[in-house]
C-alpha cells in the first residue's frame, strides 16, 4: 500500500519512517516540534480517555519536503500532503483596500498558495481538503454582515476560478469546521490524477446550493475516489442532516445523526457504482464526528453505534457551518486495487 492512514497512532511513533504528515486533535498543550506538516485541530475530544489524538499519513518511497508562505508540505513521487496556517489579522489592511473581509482574503490567499504549490510540484489535483476556522457562524467583518462561513466560501471559490480550476463537478472532497479561536488552518492531499467525484442523490450538490446559503456556493464534492498506486481510497466529505439543500430535524441530535448516516450510506452506494476495487461498506470506515454541543454526545453515540459497530470513531466538539446543524460526520476507507483494474 503506497499511502496508509493510521488513526490513534497505535502502531506509529515519531520515529516511524515514512510519515508524510497528519493531524493532531484535542485540547492539550500545543507543541510545534513536528518535522512534518501536521494540522493542529485544537478542539476538545469527546468520549476519549486521551486529551489529544494524533493521526498520520504514511507514504512509501523517498520523501521530499518544503516550507513557503506559511505552508508546510511533504511529498513522495505521487502524493503531497500540506498544511497552511494563516492569521486573519495579517490580512485586515489589504482586505480593506480590496473591499473584502480579512477572512475572505485569507481564504483566497491560502487556496492560491496551495494551487501554486501543487501546480509547481506537478501534483495539481486536489483530493481532499480539511478546512478549520474560528467562529464559523459569526457574522463579523468590515463590510458584509455575512456569516464567516459564507465569507470563506467566496475566497475559496475565487481562488479555484483564478487558477483555472472548475468550481463545480470535478472538485475535491472536504470539510469546513468551526473552532473557538485560532488561525485559518487548511490541510490537503493532492496527487497527479484527478479524483473521481462522488455526489449524493439525496442532496443537491453543494456547488449548486441556491444563493440563500450565501453569495457563492461551497466548492466541494460529497465524496471522492482517489488512486495512489495499487490503492483505491474513498473520502466521504463532511456530511450533515441536509436533504435536498435544506437542513432537516433542527434541534434533534438523534434524528440528525440518523439522517446524516442515511446520507453517508447514499454516498457509499454511489461510490460503489464507480469504484474499481471491492465495494465499500458503512461499518468498514474510519469516522470523525463533529459535535456542536457536548451534551448531545450520548444521543449521537447511541444513534451511531448500531449503524457502524466497533469501527474507529473520533468525536470532536466543534461548530458546523450552519447554525441549525448539530453534527457533521466524515469518513474514509482504503482498499487494495488488483493489478490492471
Ligand atoms: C453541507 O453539506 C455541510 O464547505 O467544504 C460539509 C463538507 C459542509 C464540506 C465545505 C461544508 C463543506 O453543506 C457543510
Amino acid at each position: 500500500m503506497s499511502l496508509r492512514f493510521v488513526s490513534v497512532a497505535a502502531d506509529v511513533s515519531r520515529e516511524t519512517p515514512g510519515i508524510l504528515g497528519g493531524a493532531r486533535l484535542g485540547s492539550g498543550p500545543l507543541e510545534d516540534a513536528w518535522t512534518w506538516p501536521m494540522q493542529a485541530i485544537p478542539a476538545p475530544l469527546l468520549a476519549s480517555p486521551a486529551e489529544t489524538v494524533e493521526e498520520y499519513w504514511l507514504a512509501a518511497g523517498q520523501l521530499r519536503s518544503g516550507e513557503t508562505d506559511s505552508l508546510r508540505w511533504q511529498r513522495n513521487d505521487e502524493v503531497l500532503f500540506g498544511v497552511i496556517t494563516l492569521n486573519e489579522a495579517d490580512f485586515s489592511e489589504a482586505a480593506k483596500v480590496e473591499g473584502k473581509t480579512a477572512l475572505q482574503l485569507a481564504s483566497q490567499t491560502a487556496y492560491t498558495h496551495i494551487f501554486e504549490l501543487i501546480d509547481r510540484e506537478g501534483l495539481p489535483k486536489l483530493w481532499r481538503i480539511w478546512n478549520y476556522l474560528a467562529d464559523i457562524n459569526q457574522e463579523v467583518g468590515e463590510a458584509s454582515g455575512l456569516e464567516r462561513y459564507r465569507q470563506f466560501n467566496i475566497g475559496r471559490q475565487d481562488a479555484f476560478l483564478a487558477s483555472q480550476r472548475c468550481a463545480t463537478g470535478n472538485v475535491p472532497a472536504a470539510c469546513a469546521i468551526g473552532l473557538r479561536s485560532g488561525p485559518l488552518s487548511i490541510a490537503f492531499l493532492a496527487g497527479a490524477n484527478a479524483p473521481v467525484p462522488v455526489e449524493n442523490p439525496r442532496q443537491v450538490s453543494a456547488y449548486h446550493y441556491p444563493a440563500t446559503y450565501g453569495p457563492r456556493s461551497p466548492t466541494f464534492s460529497r465524496g471522492a475516489l482517489v488512486y495512489p498506486a495499487g490503492q483505491e481510497i474513498l473520502f466521504i466529505s463532511g456530511t450533515a442532516s441536509i436533504v435536498g439543500h435544506q437542513t432537516v430535524h433542527p434541534a434533534d441530535p438523534q434524528r440528525q445523526c440518523r439522517e446524516t448516516m442515511e446520507n453517508i450510506a447514499a454516498v457509499v452506494r454511489e461510490a460503489n457504482r464507480l469504484c474499481r476495487s471491492t465495494p465499500f461498506a458503512v461499518p468498514d470506515m474510519h469516522y470523525r464526528v463533529y459535535v456542536r454541543r457536548a451534551q448531545d454526545l450520548d444521543a449521537i453515540r447511541q444513534s451511531l453505534l448500531p449503524l457502524i459497530g466497533e469501527v474507529p470513531v473520533i468525536y470532536v466538539e466543534a461548530d458546523i457551518c450552519r447554525a441549525d446543524l448539530l453534527l457533521e460526520i466524515e469518513a474514509m476507507a482504503s482498499h487494495p486495487l488488483e493489478e490492471g483494474s
